[in-house]
């Protein structure tokens, strides 16, 4: 018969309970990219934040960092399996981002990278504190393969929403495909619904 730990148990069910269907755990940080890592001089770096009606706000690097930055430690889930727990990342809320703007957001936002990547995300999931533009993580200025000097972290969707090089931020009044999502995977991408592919 069995002797069962229950401590041992325990603690392997509360890292199991984190675990989204179909997903594993893993301590490595992969790289996925369909692009060549761009190279992007900071004093060249610019996000655009773009209304639904065209107009535009831009914000340099400087700017960028005089913005208030949260530290945020987050589980994170890609599509191709791979979870990670405990993330750690310092970086800039969707909400504190919007606050600059001089004009009211559109329902859907269209991420737009250097290098030409794209991902489309609902408004409501990027803002509330479930979103952020990060430019650090585990205390050290974002690599450039995960998307250095400034990505978007989505966590609670799947990490192909949480664009590497991010540019530009287009408000839409409807949803449209980004990259992936125009080759078949789900427009929305939640990990814990397994909606991988639509
Ligand atoms: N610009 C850009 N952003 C991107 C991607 C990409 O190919 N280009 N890949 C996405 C996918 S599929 C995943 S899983 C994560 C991978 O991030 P990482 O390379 O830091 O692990 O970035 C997402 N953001
Ligand atoms: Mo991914």
């Amino acid at each position: 018969m069995a002797i069962v730990n229950r401590g041992f148990v325990g603690r392997r069910d509360r890292n199991a309970e984190r675990l989204p269907p179909g997903q594993y755990s893993t301590l490595d940080f992969p790289v996925l990219s369909a692009e060549p890592t761009p190279v992007l001089p900071l004093d060249k770096w610019r996000l655009t934040i773009q209304s639904s009606d065209h107009r535009a706000h831009t914000l340099d690097w400087a700017q960028f960092g005089a913005l208030p930055h949260q530290d945020v430690t987050t589980d994170i889930h890609c599509v191709t399996h791979w979870s990670k727990f405990d993330t750690r990342w310092r970086g800039v809320s969707f909400d504190d981002l919007l606050a600059t703007l001089p004009w009211a957001p559109d329902t859907f936002v269209m991420a737009h990278c250097y290098g030409g990547y794209t991902t489309n995300i609902p408004l409501a999931d990027l803002i509330d504190g479930r979103a952020w533009l990060a430019d650090t993580f585990d205390g050290e200025p974002l690599a450039p393969e995960h998307g250095g000097p400034v990505r978007l972290l989505v966590p609670h969707l799947y990490f192909w929403k949480s664009a590497k090089w991010v540019r530009r931020l287009r408000f839409m009044p409807t949803d449209a495909p980004g990259f992936w999502e125009e080759r078949g995977y789900h427009t929305y991408g939640d990990p814990w619904r397994e909606q991988r592919y639509s």
